[in-house]
C-alpha cells in the first residue's frame, strides 16, 4: 500500500471540508481517461499548446539561444506529444541537445521513448522515472546549459503557496542563464473556461470519479459511484475553476485500510482540483516573485494559452 497516498485520504476525508489531490488522479486508468480529455472539443488547452510548438519552435528555440549544446529538461512529461513538434524542429536543423524527460509513470516514459525514437532515430533521449527534485539537482553539477519544460498548464493545479515554493524549487536548482519555458492557461471568455471542465460527455466527472475507484481498490473501499457526481465552477475573478466530487445521498462509506467508516451528508462536497487561469500580468508577477525574468510570451492565435519562456 503507499503510505502517502493513505495518509492523505484520511486526512482529505476527515476535514470539515473535505478534499482529495488531483495529483492522485493519474493512476494507470485516471491517465488513460486524461487521453480521452485531451482530446475533447471542448478541452482547448491541448490544441492551444499544440498550435504554439507547431508554429513557434523555431521562434522559441531562437529566443533560447543556447550556444550548443544543451539539454531540455520536461517535467511532468507524460506522452510528449505536444513536445515532439519542438523536438522535430530541433532534430531537422541538426541542433545538438539531449532530451531528458522525467515522469512518475514508468508506463508512460516507456510509450514516450518509443514512439519519439520512431520518428525521430536520432533524438537523443536519456528519460528519468521518478520525482523531479532528484533529477534537477544533478544538472545544477553539470556545466551543461538547459531548458527546463513545463508545460499543459500544469502550473493551474497550485495553488499560490504551492506555486511559488514549486517555481522557487526549479529557479534553485537552476544555474544562471537556463531557462524555463512554462505553459499557462490564460483568463478568457468564461464560458470557454466552462465548458471545457464540465463536459456534456461526463469525461471530466468520469476523471473525478476515477479517484473514487482507485481508493474503493487500493484502500479498500466501497464507494458506491452512482451516489457521487461531479460540479465544476469558474470564477472569471480570481482565475479559479475549481472541481468537486458532490454526495447525491446521506451515505456512510467504509475505508478498511484506514479502519475508517466516512460520513457523507446529501450534497456535501469532496474538493478534488484547482485548475487556475491567468492573466498576462499575473503570469508576470508569479515570474519575478520567484527570480525569473520573462524573455518572451509565446501565445497561440486566439490567444488562450502562452508558452512563457522565462530566464534565471
Ligand atoms: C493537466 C492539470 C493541466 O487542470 O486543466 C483536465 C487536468 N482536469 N480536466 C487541467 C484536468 C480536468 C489539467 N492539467
Amino acid at each position: 500500500m503507499d503510505e502517502t497516498f493513505a495518509q492523505d485520504v484520511l486526512e482529505g476525508l476527515s476535514a470539515k471540508h473535505k478534499y482529495l489531490s488531483s495529483k492522485y488522479f493519474y493512476d494507470d486508468n485516471g491517465s488513460r481517461i486524461f487521453q480521452e480529455i485531451m482530446h475533447m472539443p471542448e478541452y482547448y488547452l491541448t490544441d492551444s499548446e499544440f498550435e504554439i510548438l507547431s508554429l513557434q519552435s523555431k521562434q522559441i528555440i531562437d529566443t533560447v539561444g543556447f550556444a550548443q549544446p544543451f539539454n531540455i529538461i520536461e517535467l511532468g512529461a507524460g506522452d510528449g506529444f505536444k513536445t515532439f513538434k519542438l523536438l522535430e524542429h530541433l532534430v531537422n536543423e541538426n541542433v545538438a541537445f539531449h532530451y531528458v524527460p522525467i515522469d512518475i509513470s514508468q508506463e508512460a516514459i516507456d510509450t514516450l521513448s518509443d514512439k519519439l525514437l520512431e520518428r525521430l532515430p536520432n533524438l537523443s533521449i536519456q528519460a528519468k522515472v521518478g520525482d523531479y527534485f532528484e533529477v534537477l539537482n544533478d544538472l545544477k553539477q553539470d556545466n551543461t546549459p538547459s531548458l527546463l519544460l513545463f508545460l499543459g498548464s500544469n502550473i493551474g493545479n497550485y495553488i499560490e503557496v504551492e506555486a511559488n515554493k514549486l517555481l522557487s524549487l526549479f529557479n534553485q536548482n537552476m544555474k544562471k542563464g537556463d531557462k524555463l519555458l512554462i505553459g499557462v492557461d490564460l483568463k478568457k471568455n468564461p464560458l470557454i473556461v466552462q465548458k471545457a471542465y464540465l463536459d456534456d460527455g461526463g469525461i471530466t466527472k468520469k476523471f473525478n470519479l476515477n479517484l473514487l475507484l482507485r481508493i474503493n481498490r487500493e484502500l479498500e473501499a466501497d464507494f458506491k459511484i452512482d451516489d457521487f457526481d461531479f460540479y465544476s465552477f469558474y470564477d472569471p475573478d480570481t482565475g479559479d475553476v475549481k472541481s468537486y466530487i458532490v454526495s447525491l445521498r446521506n451515505q456512510k462509506v467504509n475505508i478498511k485500510k484506514l479502519n475508517r467508516t466516512i460520513d457523507f451528508r446529501y450534497d456535501e462536497l469532496i474538493w478534488t482540483e484547482l485548475s487556475k487561469k491567468y492573466s498576462l500580468e499575473e503570469l508576470k508577477e508569479l515570474a519575478e516573485v520567484n527570480g525569473f525574468t520573462i524573455q518572451q510570451n509565446f501565445l497561440d492565435c486566439k490567444h488562450y494559452f502562452v508558452d512563457s519562456l522565462w530566464e534565471k
